[in-house]
């Protein structure tokens, strides 16, 4: 999920955010520029910065609906890999990925950082924030996503319509764009929707885990309306990332209470949307650190003990998001095999971070190996509907043109539909599966079957030991496996 926001709430704001990157600065020696803050318009005075939502034309002019053209091809403009009604595994290929745009990525980037402003200045960006932009936004949204042949985007509130000052404003803006996104949809669909509950101020200490009862509430508010409006859109799953929901600090921390306080929350997630009737899946998506220091969604097994522990186990599933799983220090596939093995994969947000840089940068994931192991992952779970493929990945800073975007996604789809051409040769091939079976096959016996039903005790155990002597163990045949998978690469 997106962590800058050219959004400025206060001029207060806007100053210890001023100062805060003075001090890096000068701590880090860095020569000093002025960093513009970008220019804003608050919904309140939407009209006087940006008025209108009208667009003449295309937004994306000169691209044409992308198109599968095989491997021979050089364009860069079109799929080599991806094609979209081709049958693997008895599945099309767009039926096992469900392929999504990210909103808040792919139009709320602007390419700032920590360190700098700004740098993606797109045509039909106006530098406002207003209600006219974010409908504006929204027409190139399914513009895009029709002309890049994806099904399915995805949402945060406060990324597709403008804050309000009160609450009701808030909702009023949101329905307002949201309106127009049910009238431009036609066969699109959202993938999920969720709550921006981590940009405003008032969730400095966390949404459903603040120390103030008051954010408990607020944010409480916040997801019923988000999950109102994904239920009015036809959402297929709603998404709760707890970008806050962690601490910074134990030593100020009630930890229990905060959990507790997390479970409680997401309970009566679950009342409404059955109160309102919303057959779609919720799902939490795991993250470890940053913003906070420690975030309670660690990772795949540390959610899923949570959900156990409060009995949530059946009402949820998980989000995977490759990135957080390496910031957790796993491999995207132990993170998916975690979830599949649990019962609970539901969704892919598929992206991947650079193995020279600590943090989450939401690249596009293009790693074939990489690609190939997650669709192990997906085939064995039968496929991840009524989850997908979410592209929670944005264009580097320094990629600056229109065509980029397009070039991003389409690489990023290119790549997981070679992962899954290729994890379907792999078994298709059968010889890594082989190779598993072989290395269990001492399980594949009377004593085995007995261990496995949990019917085999010490005494029993002890006596066979005694029997067998010394044994010769087999060889785990690691690079084999590596060399077998790396033949279908
Ligand atoms: C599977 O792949 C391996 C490694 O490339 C190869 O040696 C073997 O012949 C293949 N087996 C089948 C059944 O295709
Ligand atoms: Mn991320």
């Amino acid at each position: 999920m997106r962590k800058f926001q050219p959004y400025i709430y206060h001029k207060s704001m806007k100053m210890k955010a001023g100062k805060l990157l003075l001090l890096l600065l000068c701590l880090k020696a860095f020569s000093y520029a002025v960093i513009a803050t970008p220019q804003t318009c608050p919904a309140k005075d939407g009209t006087a910065c940006g008025d209108s939502d009208d667009w003449k034309g295309e937004f994306f002019p000169g691209i044409p609906k992308i198109k599968y053209e095989g491997l021979s091809s050089k364009n860069p403009l079109a799929f080599k890999w991806y094609n979209a009604e081709e049958e693997i595994l008895g599945k099309k290929m767009k039926d096992w990925f469900r392929f999504s745009v990210a909103f808040w990525h792919t139009f709320r980037g602007t390419g700032s950082d920590p360190f700098g402003a700004p740098t993606k200045y797109w045509p039909w960006e106006d530098g406002t924030n207003s209600l006219a932009m974010a409908k504006r936004r929204m027409r190139a949204n399914f513009e895009f996503i029709d002309k890049l042949g994806v099904d399915w985007w995805c949402f945060h509130d406060r990324d597709i319509a403008p804050d309000g000052n009160t609450l009701e404003e808030a909702n009023a803006n949101l329905d307002e764009v949201v309106a127009l996104a049910k009238e431009l949809q036609g066969k699109k669909k959202v993938l999920w929707g969720t709550a921006q509950l981590f940009m405003h101020p008032r969730y400095m200490h966390g949404a459903a885990t603040s120390s103030e009862l008051g954010v408990y509430a607020y944010a409480a508010a916040q997801v019923k309306k988000a999950m109102e409006v994904t239920h009015y859109l036809g959402g297929e799953n709603y998404v709760f990332w707890g970008g806050r929901e962690g601490y910074q600090s134990l030593l100020n921390t009630d930890m229990e209470r905060e959990l507790n306080h997390l479970a409680r929350f997401f309970e009566a997630a679950v009342a409404y949307k059955k109160k309102i009737g919303f057959k779609g899946t919720l799902l939490i998506e795991p993250k470890p650190q940053e913003p906070t220091k420690h975030q309670y969604d660690w990772d795949a097994a540390t959610t899923s003990n949570f959900l156990r522990k409060y009995g949530l186990i059946g009402e949820f599933k998980l989000n995977i998001e490759c990135n957080h799983a390496t910031l957790s220090g796993h491999s995207c596939h132990h993170e998916l095999e975690t979830a599949r093995i649990n019962g609970l994969l539901g969704n892919i947000d598929a992206n991947t971070g650079d193995p020279q840089v600590g943090w989450d940068t939401d690249q596009f994931l293009v790693d074939i190996q990489e690609a190939t192991m997650i669709m192990l992952s997906v085939i064995k779970n039968g496929g991840i509907a009524p989850g997908g493929f979410n592209f929670d990945a944005k264009l580097r800073r320094e990629s600056t043109d229109v065509e980029d975007l397009f070039i991003a996604h389409i690489f990023g789809m290119d790549t997981m539909a070679r992962g899954l051409r290729n994890a379907a040769k792999l078994i298709e091939n059968g010889s890594l599966a082989e190779l598993v079976r072989k290395r269990y096959q001492s399980f594949d016996t009377e004593l085995g079957a007995l261990v496995e039903a949990g019917k085999a005790d010490f005494e029993m155990l002890e006596k066979k030991a005694k029997e067998w002597g010394e044994l010769k163990v087999a060889s785990a045949k690691q690079e084999l496996a590596e060399m077998i998978l790396q033949s279908v690469l």
